[in-house]
């Protein structure tokens, strides 16, 4: 049975399939997403992990043995700047030399392809730039990127690709060290370069405990809020708010199609459930 559902006015009418039974049809999403104006993707970390990057929660997630949660944190940052600062510039080397792999590809290929008939938004909890480094150009990061800075003074955000972002960190930052502390002094450490500020630069992310930024959630409530179809990628999703977008967006009557390896918390309610990798399953469901 089919249904017609309004969203936004009543000349942008959206099909929705009835049946609310899940399917791991390709045909049927890219039929959906034929009439959809506009398409969300969701990203997380598993979309990247086919770039060699890795997940946090899965192998290779912890770092001398402590989880993000642990390192991603004001008060870590407080009590060892050092320690936290080697944590990013591991990963800043690593994803320096990584590179966009077939998932990141085929969205951005959708989205060019599509510029004239829908609005593709990707809204990433990545912090690794590889959307857009793979020609993605609506992005949307909601926990910020490895590659920008913030001072903890005056509170400036620049882009940094330095490579070591400091003298200091060169050759620290490896995963399999069994150090927790740091030995490198703050004063060694990035600082502002304005001269009437000098202050302790940290990356720009939005750690544990931390609002998102107020504009930044602005953008992604339109986005969502006018949503046909969204593609839920590689997200474990149980970091809020983000976890709670697809619910959202499927409540108000938007199609959800998860792309992952293994089910999410919130798999059995979407719509559309595609195992595995998806750098091979986005191509399968974006190609025309
Ligand atoms: C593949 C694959 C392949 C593998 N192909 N798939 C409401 C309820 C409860 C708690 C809260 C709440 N609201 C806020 C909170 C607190 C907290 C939170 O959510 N805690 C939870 C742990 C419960 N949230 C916050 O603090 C946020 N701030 C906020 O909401 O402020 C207001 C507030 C504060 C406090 C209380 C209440 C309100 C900020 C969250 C910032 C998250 N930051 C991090 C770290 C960034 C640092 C960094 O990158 O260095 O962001 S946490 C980490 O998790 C990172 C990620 O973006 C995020 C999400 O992880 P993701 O992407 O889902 O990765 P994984 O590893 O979890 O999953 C990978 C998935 O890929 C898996 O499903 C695999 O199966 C799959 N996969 N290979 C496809 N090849
Ligand atoms: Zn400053």
């Amino acid at each position: 049975m089919i249904i017609f559902i309004g969203r936004h006015n009543k000349t942008s009418t959206f099909l929705k399939f009835c049946s609310k039974k899940q399917s791991s049809d390709f045909a049927k999403l890219k039929h959906l997403l034929k009439a959809a104006k506009q398409v969300v993707v969701l990203t997380g970390a598993g979309i990247s992990a086919e770039s060699g990057v890795p997940t946090f929660r899965g192998p290779g997630g912890l770092w001398r043995k402590l989880d993000a949660t642990l390192l991603a944190n004001p008060s870590a940052f407080r009590e060892d700047p050092g320690l936290v600062w080697e944590f990013y510039h591991y990963r800043r080397e690593l994803v320096l030399k990584a590179k966009p792999n077939a998932g990141h590809i085929a969205i951005a290929s959708y989205e060019a392809r599509h510029a004239s008939d829908k609005k593709v938004t990707v809204i990433t909890q990545n912090v690794d730039g590889l959307h857009a480094r793979a020609g993605t150009r609506n992005i949307i990061e909601l926990h910020g990127n490895l590659f920008k800075t913030r001072c903890t003074k005056c509170n400036e955000v620049l882009v940094n690709t330095d490579s070591p972002i400091c003298a200091a960190l060169a050759g620290t930052g490896s995963p399999n060290s069994d150090k927790l502390t740091s030995d490198i002094k703050e004063k060694d450490l990035p600082h502002c370069k304005k001269p009437d500020c000098g202050g302790l630069l940290r990356p720009h992310i939005v750690w544990f405990g931390e609002f998102l930024d107020p504009k930044t959630l602005e953008k992604t409530d339109i986005a969502i809020s006018q949503c046909n179809v969204c593609l839920v990628v590689g997200t474990s999703s149980i970091v809020y708010p983000a976890a709670a977008f697809p619910t959202v967006m499927s409540a108000s009557g938007s199609i959800v199609a998860e792309f992952n390896i293994e089910p999410s918390p919130g798999t059995p309610k979407f719509d559309f459930y595609f195992q595995g990798p998806s750098a091979t399953t986005l191509p399968q469901a974006l190609s025309d």
